[in-house]
């Protein structure tokens, strides 16, 4: 895990450990050994650390937090590194993240390739550098520039290091940045320990910062640590300030927010593996893509490939909802840019790898053909039966319906196994989740494909088999259910909304209902009023988009509770015979959420969702699920899944008939199992 190598008197440390170079034990002992063994050779002038294969180091193994502690810990390592009498030199290519670069400041000088990223993204994690980070960062390059990375998790690129003082110089290449670090080395004297330096910070700085991003922070505990450990870089001595740290990090590593946010880390990683498939699938080679359908979801899919460099052929029935996708497209990408995270190049770039047209004949060199048309089982299979006659052998034909069967879609066609599922979420260009839709037939390779493709373009990709709704839009169906009910029986859709919000939801399912329209799935008859829906629908009420749906709306769209809402519930009430009764926080829990861990649970045991962590990765990149409660799965299994049970029991005669309680989450309650395993 650790090769050394003497070029004449600079010592070169090389950490290996594939992929990322994570420091576990191994890597740890091996560093501190290199660096006690230099210590003792007179023929060691200086030290240079850097990593093997693609970059420096992802941080300290992950895997091995929760377990039994394995000296030397990482604070030791980075404390010896640091206390070499002779000048180590970290040279960094690649990544430098989190205990990576804790290393690198432990080093006394550091060198960069002008590609590399460096940054503390601990706080995702639910964590804080606990590696002397939060105390030699701001030492380098002031409390504010340390808060901003430390707090944000984000990395920065080596040209901005180097600005910031972070680095002491950039090399020329990747090639030659092992070469210039031992050159570098080689000039230098003496140590430079960046522990021996002060900061100082005005306190007004930390309470500023805090203000200023109350809202991002808001509920989560890492963040607040990660404050106050810079704090005490700016109070304390180097090793007061490192207990500090520990004691904070210590208290982070073993809490619920840190085990959810490591548990979404590892469960995004597993979903982009297929059960029963080898790893290295023959890909099928996409290199042009078509979409059916230039509405909000048919652009927004086809923004994704161009922004990847991959080629869009974009059909639509008429010219004028060709012009209007296509300027709907470029709108987008023009406010990116005008929010500077485009170059109008890079804009122009993307716009001129798409090619609009109203001829489907267009389609038959594409590699990958999406149906992005309304939801309509009877056009999807008009026009898969269509493309089966116009696209080349091997092409892959997906349809991005939310809730229809592919097998069904798929029996219009003759190559069943070329046809899957590619559901994106709205908006397409903006939301990672892709549901990747496996039908009865669905051959393996273009299963695979489809979720490498995914990710190539940005996205987090879920396997889901068929069924109503697929993995994330089912489980909405007895939260929805439950929550229209609950507003005939008494409660308010504030009242389930706030819950919802309450638990780290960017919205409730009224607030989401409005979002998305609410005359979706409506039968356009004003006449006919038999559902909330319809009442709601009849009064123009449809939303967000009209200024008023559950809720009123002002022109920010900011809402208010609507008297008019009020009065229609009320009427429903008395036609339907109901006398409104309170309703408390718990019973909405119970119906809207436990409900859907149920449903969760059904999934599951129909081998819908390959695992109980990919339900997790649906709810937190499709709904925004709060990542440090994991995901509806993680959630039941952290409170138990036999209080989810007797709340589900508790309320048994409310949740009705259609209710039935999942046979999997029974199961695993009662032999105290969980779900995730
Ligand atoms: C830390 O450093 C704490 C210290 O301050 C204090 C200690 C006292 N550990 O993402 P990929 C695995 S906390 C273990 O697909 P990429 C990953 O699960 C750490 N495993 O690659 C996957 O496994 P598999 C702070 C790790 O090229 C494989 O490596 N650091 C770790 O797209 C490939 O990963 C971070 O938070 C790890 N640290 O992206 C950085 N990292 O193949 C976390 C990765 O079995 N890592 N794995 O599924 C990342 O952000 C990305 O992995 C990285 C590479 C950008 C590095």
């Amino acid at each position: 895990m650790i090769e050394t190598k003497q070029h004449d008197d600079v010592l070169e440390i090389v950490m290996t450990n594939p992929p990322v170079n994570a420091l576990g034990a191994g890597v740890r002992t091996g560093l501190s050994e290199a660096i006690a063994k230099a210590q003792a050779n007179p023929a060691v002038k200086a030290i240079v650390i850097r990593g093997g294969g693609k970059m420096f180091s992802g941080g300290a193994d992950i895997t091995e937090f929760g377990k039994p502690p394995v000296g030397p810990m990482l604070p030791e390592v980075v404390d010896a590194i640091e206390a070499s009498d002779k000048p180590v030199v970290a040279a960094i290519h690649g990544m430098a993240l989190g205990g990576g670069l804790e290393v690198a400041l432990g080093a006394h000088y550091r060198i960069a390739a002008p590609k590399a990223k460096l940054g503390l993204p601990e706080v995702l994690l639910g964590i804080l550098p606990g590696a002397g980070g939060t105390q030699r960062l701001p030492r380098l390059i002031g409390a504010e520039a340390a808060l901003g990375m430390i707090v944000s998790g984000s990395p920065i690129p080596a040209t901005k290091a180097a600005q910031a003082g972070l680095i002491d110089r950039l090399a020329e290449s990747d090639e030659t940045l092992g070469d210039e670090a031992i050159a570098f080395a080689r000039t230098l004297d003496a140590p430079r320990r960046t522990g021996d330096r002060t900061v100082s910070a005005d306190a007004g700085v930390f309470e500023k910062f805090a203000a200023d991003n109350a809202r991002k922070i808001k509920g989560l505990d890492a963040p607040k640590a990660c404050i106050e450990a810079v704090k005490a870089a700016t109070e304390l001595p180097l090793d007061q300030g490192q207990q500090k740290e520990r004691a904070l990090f210590m208290q982070l590593v073993t809490g619920e927010q840190s085990k959810a946010l490591r548990h979404v880390f590892f469960a995004e990683r597993t979903a982009a593996k297929i059960d029963g498939l080898p790893r290295d699938i023959q890909l099928r080679p996409i290199r042009q893509v078509g979409v059916i359908g230039a509405g909000t979801m048919g652009g927004g899919i086809s923004m994704n490939f161009l922004s990847a460099g991959i080629p869009v052929t974009i059909v639509e029935m008429a010219q004028e909802a060709l012009d209007r996708g296509t300027g709907v497209m470029r709108k987008n990408y023009e406010a990116t840019a005008a929010k500077g995270r485009l170059t109008p190049e890079q804009v122009e770039k993307a716009m001129s790898l798409l090619t609009p047209t109203l001829d489907f004949g267009a389609l038959a060199h594409c590699d990958l053909i999406i149906e992005a048309v309304y939801e309509n089982m009877d056009v999807k299979k008009e026009i898969f039966a269509k493309l089966d006659g116009i696209a080349k052998p091997g092409a892959m034909l997906a349809s991005n319906t939310s809730y229809l069967s592919i097998d069904e879609i798929a029996t219009a066609t003759k190559r069943p196994q070329d046809v899957l599922g590619l559901h994106f979420f709205s908006p397409a260009n903006v939301m990672k989740l892709v549901e990747v839709v496996r039908g009865a037939k669905t051959a393996p390779d273009a299963l695979a494909t489809g979720m490498a493709l995914a990710q190539k373009i940005g996205k987090v990709p879920v396997v889901s088999g068929v069924c109503y709704g697929f993995i994330g839009n089912r489980m909405l169906i007895p939260r929805q259910t439950n929550a229209n009910a609950l507003l005939l029986e008494g409660a308010t859709p504030e009242q389930v909304d706030r819950v919802h919000t309450a638990f780290g939801m960017p919205m409730g399912p009224f607030q989401m209902a409005d979002l998305a329209g609410v005359d979706i799935g409506w039968h356009r008859d004003p006449e006919r009023i038999e559902s909330l829906q319809d009442a709601l629908c009849a009064q123009g009420r449809w939303g967000q988009k009209k200024q008023a749906g559950f809720y009123d709306y002002d022109e920010k769209r900011k809402p208010t509770p609507s008297p008019v809402v009020a009065q229609i519930i009320d009427d429903f009430r008395a036609k339907a015979g109901i006398t409104p009764r309170s309703i408390s926080d718990d019973e909405i829990m119970v119906r809207t959420l436990y409900t859907m861990v149920n449903e969760g649970a059904d999934i599951l045991a129909e081998g819908i969702a390959q695992r109980a962590s990919d339900i997790d990765v649906v709810w937190n990149y499709g709904y925004g699920w709060p990542r440090h409660k994991g995901g509806p799965m993680f959630w039941a299994d952290q409170i138990g899944l036999d209080t989810v049970v007797d709340g589900l029991k508790r309320y048994e005669t409310a949740l009705g008939g259609d209710f039935t309680l999942s046979p999997l989450l029974a199961k695993r309650a009662a032999e105290g199992k969980p779900l995730d395993r």
